[in-house]
């Protein structure tokens, strides 16, 4: 496995567009970026996506379209004449892809390997497409811990299941860590945009990515559990001790590859529920849509902020 170039290397020559740390690529004669339905020959990349700024995902198609349209409204971007927001990811079967002016909406589906293989992919078009200092936001939904239902979440630091701030990879059959750092600044920054009138919090704190929705996360409502409700209560203690907030599926190795790559990003995620007081997502399905908005809101006062003041 070639590492083409260091942390340092990255900082110190970064002219803001993506490196790979894979010397590969630029050997290949084309590309393909199979889960996205792209390549490198097929398409001009630079000319589809050069202009990209800010990549948001989220895990479902909809959700992500709706941001899209959510989005043009709020940038004031209007769509080339006679033409439609269009699933550019379509053929793909797997992620959507939408565009609107810098900002990519992309779908990640459920859980790490999901999103690893896109995040692997959306680099690489970055680096194809010759994109300036990409920030990469998670825009997403978790459970809360000891946080109420509609809580927005920023995550200051992304934590696996046994507490370790990095990803674990298993690569050639060997065990490597990478640490899941995401960026402070822009945590912070985010959370600043919180508007006094807005009805929930938004609040910062450590995220817990699991590789399972209910055994891994301490449910007591899967189709198995050994443990009683004592053992789970215990748990969700602790992490509430060790300063995590939230729990979901997805932060590590979005925080990880994009640290690796040298890319800026952040999550944010609602909460659609407080675990310590259950462990069944029942909110109403219009009570739920209504909170999904509120991270999407965040973040288009944040890309708003950015594209006044560039
Ligand atoms: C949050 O919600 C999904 C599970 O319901 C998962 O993708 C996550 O991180
Ligand atoms: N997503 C998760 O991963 N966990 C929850 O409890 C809710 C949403």
């Amino acid at each position: 496995i070639s590492n083409s170039l260091s942390d340092e290397e990255l900082d110190e020559y970064s002219d803001g567009t993506v490196k790979l740390r894979n010397s590969n690529i630029e050997l290949m004669d084309q590309d393909i970026l199979y889960h996205l339905a792209l390549g490198s020959e097929s398409h001009d990349l630079q000319e589809m996506f050069g202009d990209v700024k800010f990549v948001c995902m989220g895990g479902t198609p909809k959700r992500m379209e709706n941001f899209a349209h959510f989005i043009m409204d709020e940038i004031g971007y209007k769509l080339p004449a006679g033409t439609q927001l269009q699933d550019i990811s379509a053929y793909s079967y797997r992620y959507s892809m939408y565009k609107v002016g810098p900002v990519l909406c992309v779908s990640h589906g459920m859980g790490t390997p999901s999103v690893s293989i896109l995040m692997h992919e959306m680099i690489k078009l970055m680096y194809h497409a010759k994109c300036i200092d990409p920030i990469f936001i998670r825009i997403g939904t978790c459970g809360g811990i000891g946080v109420e239902g509609g809580t927005v979440i920023i995550t200051e630091d992304a934590l696996d299941g046994q507490l370790r701030n990095s990803h674990e990879f298993t690569i050639l059959g060997e065990t490597v860590h990478r640490p899941a750092k995401l960026d402070k600044k822009l945590a912070r920054e985010l959370k600043s945009l919180h508007s006094a009138d807005d009805p929930y919090d938004t609040i910062i704190g450590k995220t817990q990515c699991t590789n399972d929705f209910y055994e891994g996360q301490g449910r007591l409502d899967g189709a198995f559990c050994e443990f009683t409700e004592n053992d789970k209560m215990a748990y969700l203690e602790k992490l509430r001790d060790n300063g995590v907030v939230n729990i979901e599926m997805e932060s590590t190795i979005f925080a990880a590859l994009t640290h690796h790559a040298g890319i800026k990003a952040a999550v944010v995620c609602v909460a659609l529920l407080n675990r310590l007081n259950g462990d069944q997502v029942n909110a109403p399905k219009e009570v739920m849509h209504e909170w999904q908005q509120r991270p999407q809101i965040l973040v288009a006062r944040y890309i708003r902020k950015v594209l006044t003041r560039d």
